[in-house]
């Protein structure tokens, strides 16, 4: 019999699954439903709802029971004998604010995201109440960020206090999901846990003062957070019945996609870096210790194996360069020769893709800025080069702050598999670089799962054993930073951080003369 683990990711705009083989090594099922093509009865785009004021962006929390339901039952039909699953672990999209009523209904019918901007007057007003950054950092070890859970929560109360009312449950999205596949088990763990910003990643704890300058009573609709290396119950015995699955399969405490897709790229060792390109931009890295920044711009959250993970987290990431390939009907081949054959630096073109506001910096109502695009500078290759260079400079700038020795970048995420991505990481990042082979976060799931429960059942193999197992470099496609691009990219990187601290009036390099360098002396930095 083998000893099979399934790893499940409910991700904003697709549910996958991984299914491994232990003791044979191998990755032996991998699924995916897309929640606009397979559930078109939600009509989302991207997973999101449509037609909702700007700034907002919510999902049906039945969408992604339905996209689970849907998978397993593709998974009933595959040739993998499903019931042979031990256990099973869920990777969720972070900070969504999932409000269940007493009998398990939503009370809110939609879900706020991750990358929902309408929160920006609760952030204000509750880092006000408790007495500014500062002290909400010691509270929480985080500032208050639209993207974050805390703040979604005072939005219930305060512009929906009827159902903040009739409200029992308050889940992020991976316990939504647990709670559905257990059959109403209610608990949290620390990676997700830490994400919500009223649980300090230092204490263990929710912070009181935040909570109650939330609602008096919003403790009694909180889980307990326990901790993350344990299961939290078995699969219903409904949902085995109708999926053919084990009654005796766990189901393990799982946590937030960046929390998994660290364990799915063999990121739980310090030097490791992840860099996830997805439809947001992440960057974090394995510690044993917390680390809390001061300005809040590095979040402080906890990794699934009981360290930590400081993560930077940008939320305009595969928007401007899906438009960009639709724009110009390119894929990603004619992509990286248009790339191949313009000059790093652009010529003093750079983008600031905040396409819909941003998370790092802090910017809800960002938009866009073009900079140094002369009369004729709005071709094609060069605005192709402008969002490939604005999105890794912007990641790149808020990464700075993250205390890692990076020993390696390992990217993860649908572009990780873009030469031109890879190669342009490596150069402003200055470091190596290699793509990660596989499902990074449904991988780090199913990884997790085995982990987990061969602690339970006394079998004790290690996550590192586990990672070395399953985590497959892509060596084929790794890249060094080109010395020839060192020069060009350190003075963009001087440009790009001078025009983001003036858009914000913060005191800064003059980008002008910083551009006439560069085009003056194109390889000096
Ligand atoms: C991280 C974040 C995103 C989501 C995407 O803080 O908000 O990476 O987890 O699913």
């Amino acid at each position: 019999m083998s000893q099979l683990f399934a790893g499940l990711d409910v991700s904003t705009q697709s549910c996958k699954i991984v299914v491994i083989d232990v003791d044979a090594g191998d990755v032996v099922y991998v699924d995916s439903v897309s929640y606009d093509a397979d559930l078109p009865e939600y009509r989302t785009r991207g997973g999101v709802i449509q037609g909702l004021p700007v700034g907002v962006s919510e999902s049906d929390p039945g969408m992604w029971l339905a996209a689970v339901d849907l998978i397993l039952e593709k998974l009933e039909r595959s040739d993998v004998p499903q019931k042979e699953i031990r256990s099973l672990s869920v990777s969720g999209q972070q900070h969504g604010l999932v409000a269940l009523d007493r009998n398990g209904r939503p009370s809110r019918p939609r879900c706020k995201l991750w990358n929902d901007y309408s929160t920006g007057a609760e952030c204000r007003a509750l880092t006000e109440r408790i007495g500014g950054m500062e002290a909400m950092i010691v509270e929480v070890g985080n500032s208050q960020r639209p993207g974050y859970t805390a703040p979604k929560i005072l939005h219930l109360v305060r512009h929906e206090p009827e159902l903040f009312e009739n409200t029992a449950t308050l889940f992020l999205v991976h316990n939504y999901v647990n709670w559905y596949l257990t059959g109403g088990v209610t608990i949290m763990e620390p990676g997700d846990a830490s994400g919500m910003a009223l649980w300090n990643p230092k204490t263990g704890r929710y912070s009181a003062p935040v909570l109650d300058a939330i609602h008096p009573d919003l403790m009694s609709r909180l889980p307990n957070v326990a901790p993350s290396d344990v299961s939290i119950g078995r699969l219903s015995e409904d949902l085995a019945a109708r999926f053919g699955l084990s009654t005796e399969c766990t189901i393990d405490a799982g946590s937030g996609d960046n929390m998994y897709g660290a364990v799915g790229t063999g990121n739980v060792a310090p030097g490791i870096v992840t860099v996830s390109l997805g439809t947001s931009g992440t960057a974090y890295t394995f510690m044993e210790e917390p680390f809390i920044d001061p300005e809040g711009e590095i979040a402080a959250f906890c990794d699934s194996t009981g360290h930590h993970l400081p993560l930077l987290c940008v939320s305009n990431l595969a928007n401007g360069y899906d438009e960009i390939l639709r724009r110009f009907g390119l894929n990603h081949e004619r992509f990286n020769e248009i790339i191949g054959r313009t000059p790093p630096g652009n010529d003093g073109c750079l983008l600031i893709p905040w396409y819909a506001g941003e998370r790092t910096p802090d910017l809800p109502q960002a938009a866009p800025a073009y900079f140094g695009f002369p009369l004729d500078g709005f071709g094609r290759d060069s605005l192709c080069r402008a969002v490939l260079e604005g999105h890794v400079l912007n990641l790149y700038t808020g990464f700075r702050r993250m205390p890692a020795e990076v020993r390696e970048i390992r990217l993860t995420g649908g572009l990780s598999r873009s030469h031109a991505w890879c190669q342009t990481i490596a150069d402003v990042f200055a470091a190596e670089v290699v793509p990660v082979e596989g499902e990074g976060a449904a991988l780090g799931a199913a990884i997790h799962a085995a982990w987990v429960w061969h602690k339970e059942t006394g079998g004790g193999i290690s996550i590192h054993e586990l990672v070395e197992r399953f985590v497959k470099l892509d060596e084929a496609r790794r890249r060094t930073p080109e010395t020839r691009s060192r020069a060009v990219y350190q003075q963009q990187k001087r440009l790009f951080e001078a025009l983001s601290r003036r858009l914000r009036g913060l005191p800064a390099e003059d980008p002008f003369r910083i551009r006439a360098e560069m085009l003056e002396n194109p390889t000096e930095g």
